[in-house]
């Protein structure tokens, strides 16, 4: 009959080199269940995103004041055939009447107040949320934010 004989710093190595695999497996299947980038709501099949209305402003060199607004994140991933929450938060500018390109969807952010839109898109691509007063640079824009779904 032979045995392995091993010294007792050689079982200490091992066992604290299958404690850390251990430790790092669990942490990579809980930070495989998490969502870091978007909250979520009471139901968790909702993807809820919070936007605000944003400004930017200057001045050119020949002191003309120049101003845009902003949703803000300008660019949104959400997921096909999912309910999808916006909660826009109104901080700059009176009123922004706007529609998602391509869907039925219109209403109106205003200062101080939150607007909220439930929508799910049905098909890929990418929707623009219009600011229908601050569409182009000429009328302080263009306040488009882009809705990718994917
Ligand atoms: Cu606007």
């Amino acid at each position: 009959m032979r045995f392995l004989v091993l010294k007792k710093s050689s079982l200490i190595a091992i066992f604290f080199t299958i404690l850390i695999i251990s430790i790092g497996s669990l942490w990579a299947y809980k930070t495989q269940h998490s969502y870091p980038t978007v909250s979520l709501g009471n139901s968790p099949n909702v993807q809820v995103i919070e936007l605000v209305t944003g400004e930017f402003k200057t001045q050119s060199s020949d002191g003309k004041e120049i101003e845009v607004y902003r949703w803000d994140p300008g660019t949104i991933i959400v997921e096909k055939d999912n309910e999808v929450q916006l909660r826009i938060h109104g901080v700059n500018g009176d009123a922004h009447p706007f529609y998602i390109e391509g869907t039925s969807i219109k209403g109106t952010v205003k200062k101080g107040k939150e607007t909220i839109v439930n929508v799910t898109f049905s098909k890929e691509g990418t929707y623009r949320l219009i600011c229908e007063t601050h569409k182009t640079m000429e009328n302080n824009g263009p306040m488009i934010g882009y809705i990718i779904v994917d």
